[in-house]
C-alpha cells in the first residue's frame, strides 16, 4: 500500500507538472500559428519583390521616355509660338484681303466720280454759254417780268427825267398792268420812301388822249386816283404816281423823282466764265 501510495502521489506531481507544462505548450502552438502566417507574408513580399524588379524594365522605359518628351517641349513650344504666329498672320491676311476689296470698291467708285465729274464738267460749260445768252439787268435795275427797271432817288421834270431813262438806253416805265404797278410802288418805295414819281405816260400829243412814251396806247388797264385825270387849270399832261400809290395829271415841268425801264441785255463781261466772275466777286467783298 505504502508503495501504491507512493506511486500515486508521483503521478499527481506528474499530473501537476503537466498541466504546468500545457501552458506554455499553447503559447508556444500559438507562436507556430503566427510563423506560419509570418512565412505566407514573406512568400507574398518576395513575389511582390519579383513584380517589382519586373517593372523596372518598363519604368526604366518611361524614364527614357519622360526625357525624351521634356527634350521635344523646346521645339514643341517654337512649334506653339510659331501656331500663334501663323493664326495672327492669318488675320493680317485676311484684313489685307478686305483691305484690297475695299480698294478694287473704292477704284469703281473713282472712275465713276470722275466720269461724273467729266459730265457736270460739260453741264457746267453749257449753263455757263446759256448764262451768257441769258437776257440780265445792267447794275443797279431790277428785273420783273422780263423787264428791267430802276427807281431814281433825283428830282427832274417829265422830259429830262424821260432823258435820263434814254441815256441808259431805256425809257420811262410803262406799267401795263397792276402787277408791274405793284412792282414799280415797291421798287420806288424802298429808295425813296412815299414820294411821288414820274412814269412813261402822258397826254402831251392830245389832251385826253394819254399815251406810253413809246407811242403806244394806254389801254384797259389804269389806276387813276379818284377825279384824275382833271388836267387842273389847263397844265396837266404828264402822269405820277402820287403819294397814295395812285396815278394823277400834273403840271409837265415839275421835278419829281422817276422810273426808268429798259429791255434786259448781256450782263457779264465778255471772255468772262462763271469761274471767273465768281473769282471777280470774291476779289471785292462788299
Ligand atoms: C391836286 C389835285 C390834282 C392836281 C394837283 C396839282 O392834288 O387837283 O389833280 O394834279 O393838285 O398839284
Ligand atoms: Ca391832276
Amino acid at each position: 500500500m505504502r508503495q501504491l501510495s507512493t506511486t500515486l502521489d508521483a503521478l499527481k506531481r506528474d499530473q501537476d507538472n503537466m498541466r504546468q507544462l500545457s501552458t506554455p505548450l499553447d503559447a508556444l502552438k500559438r507562436d507556430q500559428d503566427d510563423m506560419r502566417q509570418l512565412s505566407t507574408a514573406l512568400d507574398a513580399l518576395k513575389r511582390d519583390q519579383d513584380d517589382v524588379r519586373q517593372l523596372s524594365t518598363p519604368l526604366d522605359a518611361l524614364k527614357r521616355d519622360q526625357d525624351d518628351i521634356r527634350q521635344l517641349s523646346t521645339p514643341l513650344d517654337a512649334l506653339k509660338r510659331d501656331q500663334d504666329d501663323m493664326r495672327q498672320l492669318s488675320t493680317t491676311v485676311d484684313a489685307l484681303k478686305r483691305d484690297q476689296d475695299d480698294m478694287r470698291q473704292l477704284s469703281t467708285t473713282d472712275d465713276t466720280l470722275k466720269r461724273d465729274l467729266d459730265k457736270e464738267g460739260s453741264r457746267t460749260a453749257a449753263l455757263e454759254q446759256r448764262l451768257h445768252e441769258m437776257p440780265s439787268c445792267p447794275t443797279g435795275y431790277t428785273m420783273f417780268r422780263g423787264t428791267c427797271y430802276k427807281a431814281f432817288n433825283t428830282r427832274k421834270t417829265f422830259s429830262d427825267a424821260a432823258a435820263a431813262c434814254g441815256e441808259d438806253g431805256g425809257t420811262l416805265a410803262m406799267p401795263r398792268d397792276a402787277e408791274t404797278d405793284t412792282f414799280l410802288i415797291s421798287l420806288h418805295s424802298a429808295v425813296s420812301g412815299k414820294r411821288p414819281f414820274w412814269f412813261g405816260l402822258h397826254d402831251q400829243r392830245e389832251e385826253g388822249s394819254f399815251e406810253w412814251v413809246d407811242g403806244s396806247s394806254l389801254g384797259t388797264y389804269n389806276s387813276w386816283c379818284p377825279g384824275e385825270p382833271n388836267n387842273n387849270r389847263g397844265r396837266e399832261d404828264c402822269v405820277l404816281h402820287n403819294s397814295e400809290d395812285e396815278w394823277n395829271d400834273a403840271p409837265c415841268n415839275r421835278k419829281y423823282r422817276f422810273i426808268c425801264q429798259i429791255v434786259p441785255g448781256r450782263p457779264l463781261a465778255t471772255g468772262g466764265t462763271l469761274t471767273t466772275n465768281v473769282l471777280r466777286l470774291s476779289d471785292h467783298p462788299q
